[in-house]
């Protein structure tokens, strides 16, 4: 089969970019081109490019920290590739073409550095997922002991985090006496601006107070909430999408029909016309953030842990449980919803009742495991930031706890049925010896902060584990199912 590229793009029968693409220049560098990039922002940005008579501008230029896959797959392809919207029994393909360039910065430094630090370069976007970030996700502070950090900050070149790219890429632009930019993350971190804001001025207060000082006047972090279920692409389809194109895509993307973005409007050097691809420009994007965060990623945490553990492989698969269903239904709507702030003009019943048809959605595949990696970066905005809230309230959170400790049980490393399974996580190393007590992973501060302090939090979560133990996950869901 003939390899999709920009030569064939005149004869495709799918929607294609509908602009000249060799006009198009790299407005836009985003670390971390993923699946989840190439499905949500490349896309919004591909309309915007073709609804603005100026949009050239903003070509992406993809940077992947270290590995080589997304460059090896793209570039032969002219950077195009594939999106499959999948909802049910139905399909639509679009090929993209917003990514002019991919870079590895483990195999040239250089180029990163030097495109951040490039003329045209106005916004640099992020989804280094987050651990990237290299905080104490407790409290979202840069942790200065860890071991990348530790070596960018030892000068020794070239840097190995993102931070340590940004920090030397500003560097340059503030030497060349080059204009702002706007730095944009789009991780599921709580404030994510503000927390890239305050983890690259740590970082680079150190290197050099002025530079510290120069990012501060210069760049913008705006906050801003993503959303779309996008799973990692597998051998399976990338077959179904090249044959459905009839050209061979080595790396396509699949994601649901759902997309949202609410992005605050402070871009210090201009923005797409990212509004042209469904964005919602807005004042304050935390209320949205907490919104996502708590129902959409707080659920599908709690999904993923119990899928894990009773051998659900995916998200559709456990929501097919009736139990599992009912749980999920239930924590979202007793108690991770009345910890929402207010969100005007947005019906939230409504939002939340269109949730559990995504996490069914049958087409992705949304594995568990997949989402179960990483947990310490995730719980803490995801479950246990609205479990403080109900605490200091003195409201139950009984279903939280019960997925806290869901999390905790996984640690073990096995399944229910034996099955052993690797934990993918920054800090598996530190909390695996905790996990088989529960005031020893409550007191563990960079993921429970002040909460592992409370005993009624810890006692809460012990109980629940201590049911998941002896019960299993099935039989433990049961037994919430009927508490009051
Ligand atoms: C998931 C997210 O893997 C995970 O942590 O919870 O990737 C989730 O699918 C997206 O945030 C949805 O927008």
């Amino acid at each position: 089969m003939e390899r999709l590229g920009p030569n064939q793009l005149e004869a495709l029968r799918v929607q294609r970019p509908r602009y000249h693409r060799d006009l198009l220049r790299g407005g836009i560098v985003h670390l971390g081109i993923g699946a989840f990039h190439r499905a949500h922002q490349a896309v919004v940005t591909e309309d915007a490019i073709e609804a603005d008579p100026d949009g050239h501008r903003w070509g992406i230029v993809g940077v992947s920290l270290r590995r080589p896959d997304t460059h090896d797959a793209l570039m032969p392809q002219g950077g195009l590739y594939t999106l499959a919207i999948r909802d049910g029994g139905s399909v639509d393909h679009r090929v993209i073409g917003a990514v002019i360039d991919v870079l590895v910065a483990d195999h040239d430094p250089e180029a990163v550095l030097e495109r951040l630090a490039h003329a045209d370069t106005r916004i640099v976007s992020l989804t280094i997922t987050e651990k990237g970030y290299c905080h104490d996700p407790a409290t979202g502070a840069l942790n200065p002991r860890d071991a990348g950090i530790a070596h960018d900050l030892s000068n020794a070149a070239p840097p190995v985090t993102a931070l340590g790219y940004l920090a030397r890429g500003l560097q340059r632009r503030r030497q060349r006496g080059l204009g702002p930019v706007t730095l944009l993350s789009c991780d599921n971190l709580a404030s994510n601006g503000d927390t890239l804001r305050g983890v690259l001025l740590a970082f680079a207060e150190r290197v050099d107070p002025a530079l510290r000082d120069w990012i501060a006047t210069h760049c913008t972090f705006p906050n801003s909430m993503v959303d779309r279920i996008v799973p990692k692409t597998t051998a399976d389809d990338v077959t179904r999408v090249s044959n459905a194109l009839g050209l061979h895509d080595a790396w396509p993307v699949v994601g649901e029909p759902f997309l949202q973005w609410v992005i605050e409007d402070r871009f210090a050097a201009g923005r797409p016309r990212w509004e042209a691809g469904g964005a919602q420009f807005v004042d304050r994007a935390q209320p949205f953030e907490r919104l996502k965060h708590r129902l959409v990623n707080g659920s599908q945490s709690m999904m993923a842990y119990f899928g894990v553990m009773a051998g659900w492989p995916t998200t559709d698969r456990v929501i097919a449980q009736p139990g599992l269903r009912a749980f999920i239904d239930d924590a979202m709507r007793h108690e991770l919803q009345p910890t929402l702030p207010l969100l005007p003009g947005l019906d939230v019943d409504a939002y939340r009742e269109s949730l559990l048809p995504r996490f069914e959605n049958p087409a992705l595949g949304h594995r568990t495991r997949q989402i179960a990696m990483d947990g310490s970066q995730k719980i803490p905005q995801r479950l246990l930031a609205p479990i403080a809230e109900r605490l200091a309230r003195g409201q139950p959170f009984d279903r939280l706890a019960l997925g806290v400790a869901a999390w905790i049980h996984f640690l073990r490393g096995y399944d229910e049925h034996g099955e052993a399974y690797p934990i993918e996580d920054p800090m598996a190393d530190l909390l695996r010896p905790l996990a088989s007590d529960v005031r020893a992973i409550t007191g563990f501060a960079p993921v429970f902060g002040a909460l592992g302090t409370s005993a009624v939090f810890v006692d809460a979560v012990g109980r629940q584990l201590g049911r998941l133990r002896a019960q299993g996950t099935l039989v433990a869901l049961a037994g919430i199912l009927k508490a009051p």
